[in-house]
């Protein structure tokens, strides 16, 4: 076994002070409300009334913050921390508060007693500061909350950042996740001539809330042979007793750094990728390491015990308040800090410097270092729509070259990046791959296409990853999108509501710059899917995206490719929010021509006065409503059919684009006030609602407006298979033909409407014995062309 060098005694014993100085202020911010030096023996009116929070993971991280900015101080490193078990929020506060960042974000919670009692109040109490690294918290990415994605959202950071290492504190608990079980592999796509070096730190402390972790069980050697097998190289530090521990953390760091380096500067004197193991390491420390040891005849350190709140009532017990008293007073908090609450300058010399140190590297808010996108017009990649409702060649095809000349415009920039799950070329973005490759860090074989050492476009069959190094990378001032599959998307529902919520808080503190938005692109979507079949039918993401707080979310479905080029050049250019943009990739209809696709974007829902037929200050009979590519479709082709057979029935075409301009103006910023829905839906004529997802939605969102009553939706409704493009629509109601019905029955009868509606639903016979015989839909409808209205003007 390797000796391992010791530390220079002045230097550890500073470690190990500050470490000192960092549990000590997570016990008080968890237990005390008053008294926080201890100037005199606690009382039970010094306890908090609710003692909340996490203690087992927090001495643990607290030990690494340590370490990580003596690493910092002597090698000048740009680093920020991440912390996977984000619950252990006091460790991160304690020690953005020592470094002095968070007295100069929050000057309330300055580095004196009074700041100290601040601190301690604050936390997890009402009006205070959440028990995580939330985004109060100076230096945070990554709040932890919902475990799982620290390291994602590390690998995220570090792309493009060649100078920046993220110390990123893995659970052994969150690492029994499947997104974290997955990161692990990220190695296989960093690029190290360009983008930056993630050291991860799993933190072996062996158990959850009420279990032991896997990691911590298996033998050693299966754990070293599992992270071998993604790229890794362990270091151990393993044990309880301090001095050898400083002495053992302080060596695996500078062994960690030596390594980063050796790799990084052999990427970057242009040798290939090959055989080369990342460095780790891997803390084996116990659980609530320096707490109570014993509570009420149960252990406590070491074990599960320690999760959170180690002793449980020293305000209403005597034994525990001495206990208490006891624990705080090991860490000899006079020893730490002067007697008017500074840390003692000595301690305090072991921080890095301005904005080296972790909670004040700009980094971690990454809005300050955000440069706008260079785009390109989206004009120049406009559809000629010659004649409305030609034919196009799928719209996310269309977009494909935009986005291909934002990769080529911000190229040097080195700040966009797409990230897709194995489907940029399927969602069809191939174009992208004309000028950029797939970045890939494994060897690449002569029959391997689009894949390099270094490249704009991130694949790999995880939405997890995508998400989450899209997150990364946007929380560290860059921007992206992710492009999946419609139905595939929910594999990160949650991960989505995290970061809504992330956005949400950040949106509120003045001292987070705003980042770029998250655009999801959602192509192979319900009503297309002619290889996949059922399972690969489900468009419920926008309703899950609709529960999120309206400053935060924007649903778009571009009815066309034009719409798309402009929604996407609008979404890139937005700030702060998660953008979902549903759109098609099968050939299908254009109608509106660039200019009018751009000001039908603007406004984001209108009268297609091109498809109706409503006289002059008579109003329509009937109002037609169609939101995404198919419906609107489907909805012109029923108005085409209510023309030729009705041709006495007035109709009103209305188009969405944005999906929030439905909903109440005191709602969404983008919500229609009640004149403008009423002018657009009318206050008293049936409005049949063609809708790409489930018809619930459009109920929700309208259920306040005067004509509400008169709104009936057709959507998806949970009915599909493998079938023709038509027959879905027909199984899910949502086809011209019961379009046309619908909008029939919701009209005064006559024996003319009656029999209009037998012949669509003879209509509807035909289609069925057709695609049954010729596994096709029928050639009028295969070949339906709009011949209803004017051709875009000249
Ligand atoms: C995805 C997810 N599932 C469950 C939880 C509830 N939870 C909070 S902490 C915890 C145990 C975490 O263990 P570990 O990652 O080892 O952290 P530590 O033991 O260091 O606190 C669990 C299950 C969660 N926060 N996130």
């Amino acid at each position: 076994m390797r000796s391992i060098p010791a530390l220079d005694t002045t230097l550890r014993d500073r470690i190990d002070a500050w470490w000192r100085a960092a549990n000590y202020l997570s016990v008080g911010q968890i237990y005390l409300c008053d008294n926080p030096l201890l100037e005199r023996p606690l009382v039970p009116d010094d306890i908090k009334r609710m003692r909340l929070g996490h203690w087992g993971t927090t001495p643990g991280q607290n030990f690494i913050y340590a370490h990580l900015n003596r690493l910092i101080a002597a090698h000048d490193l740009d680093m920020i921390y991440v912390s996977g078990p984000g619950h252990g929020g006091p460790a991160v506060v304690a020690n953005t508060w020592l470094e002095g960042t968070y007295g100069e974000i929050y000057p309330d919670v300055s580095q004196d007693e009074p700041g100290m009692r601040r601190l301690f109040r604050q936390f997890s109490f009402p009006g205070g500061i959440p028990s995580h690294a939330s985004p109060e918290t100076p230096g945070s990415i990554h709040e932890g909350g919902e475990l799982g994605y620290s390291l994602s959202h590390s690998f995220g950071a570090v792309f493009d950042n060649p100078d920046l290492i993220v110390a990123c504190v893995v659970g052994d608990g969150e690492a029994e996740t499947g997104p974290l079980a997955t990161a692990w592999q990220s190695t296989r796509f960093l690029d190290a001539a360009h983008d930056g070096a993630v050291l991860p730190i799993l933190h072996l402390n062996g158990f959850k809330i009420a279990n032991p972790t896997l990691l911590a069980r298996i033998p050693r050697e299966e754990l070293v042979a599992l992270m071998h097998g993604a790229g890794w190289e362990p270091r151990f530090v393993e044990g309880h007793e301090p001095a050898p521990m400083h002495d053992a953390m302080a060596a695996a760091l500078d062994d960690c750094l030596a390594a980063i380096r050796a790799i990084q500067s052999a990427a970057r004197g242009g040798q290939p990728p090959t055989s080369r193991r990342w460095p780790m390491i891997v803390l084996a420390s116990p659980k609530g390491w320096t707490g109570p040891r014993i509570v009420d005849g149960v252990r406590i350190e070491g074990t599960f015990h320690a999760h959170q709140v180690p002793i449980p009532d020293p305000r209403g017990n005597p034994e525990h308040l001495r206990l208490l008293e006891q624990w705080l007073r090991s860490y000899r908090p006079q020893e730490l800090f002067h007697p008017d609450g500074r840390l003692r300058e000595e301690i305090a010399a072991l921080a890095p410097k301005g904005s080296r140190r972790m909670g004040a590297n700009l980094h971690a808010n990454g809005g300050s270092l955000l440069r706008s996108l260079r785009l390109p017009d989206f004009r120049a990649y406009a559809v000629d729509v010659g004649q409305r409702g030609a034919r196009g060649s799928g719209d996310t095809h269309v977009l494909g070259p935009f986005v291909r000349d934002v990769c080529v415009l911000n190229e040097a920039a080195r700040n966009f990046r797409v990230f897709g799950p194995d489907e940029t070329i399927s969602n069809g973005l191939g174009a992208v791959l004309e000028k950029t490759d797939r970045q890939w860090a494994l060897p690449i074989s002569p029959q391997d296409e689009h894949l390099a050492a270094s490249g704009r476009v991130m694949e790999v069959l995880s939405e997890h990853q995508c998400e989450g190094w899209l997150e990364g990378y946007l929380l560290t001032g860059r921007h992206g999108l992710f492009n999946c599959y419609e139905a595939f998307v929910h594999i990160v529902d949650s991960m989505f509501n995290q970061h809504a919520k992330w956005l949400k808080v950040a949106g509120r503190l003045p001292w987070r710059r705003p980042i770029a938005s998250l655009n999801i692109l959602l192509s192979s979507h319900v009503w297309r899917q002619d290889h996949n079949g059922f399972t690969h039918q489900d468009p419920g993401f926008v309703d899950h995206v609709m529960n999120k707080k309206p400053e935060v979310v924007r649903v778009y479905l571009p009815p066309d490719a034009n719409c798309l080029l402009s929604v996407m050049d609008h979404c890139l250019r937005s700030r702060q929010y998660v953008n979902v943009v549903v759109a098609g990739k099968h050939p299908s209809p254009q109608w509106l021509d660039i200019d009018e696709a751009a000001a039908h974007c603007a406004e984001g829902i209108g009268i297609w006065e091109w498809a109706g037929n409503e006289a002059e200050g008579l109003g329509p009979d009937v109002v037609l409503a169609c939101c995404g590519d198919v419906p609107t479709l489907e909805t012109l082709a029923a108005v085409q059919l209510l023309r030729e057979h009705l041709p006495e029935l007035r109709v009103r075409v209305v188009n969405v684009v944005d999906l929030c301009r439905l909903m109440p103006r005191e709602e969404h910023p983008h919500g229609l006030d009640s004149s403008e829905f009423d002018e657009l839906f009318t206050t008293d004529r049936p409005v049949v609602f063609a809708f790409h997802s489930y018809p619930w939605l459009i109920h929700r969102l309208t259920y306040r407006r005067t004509n509400h009553a008169n709104i009936h939706v057709r959507g998806y409704k949970e009915e599909g298979t493998i079938t023709t493009p038509f027959d879905m629509t027909v199984l899910n109601e949502l086809d011209r033909f019961h379009l046309a019905i619908e909008a029939i029955d919701r009209l005064p009868g006559s024996e003319r409407k009656l029999a209009v509606k037998r012949l669509f639903r003879t209509r509807l016979a035909e289609h069925r014995r057709w695609i049954e015989q010729h596994g096709e839909d029928l050639p009028e409808i295969r070949d339906w062309r709009w011949s209803g209205g004017a051709a875009p003007a000249a």
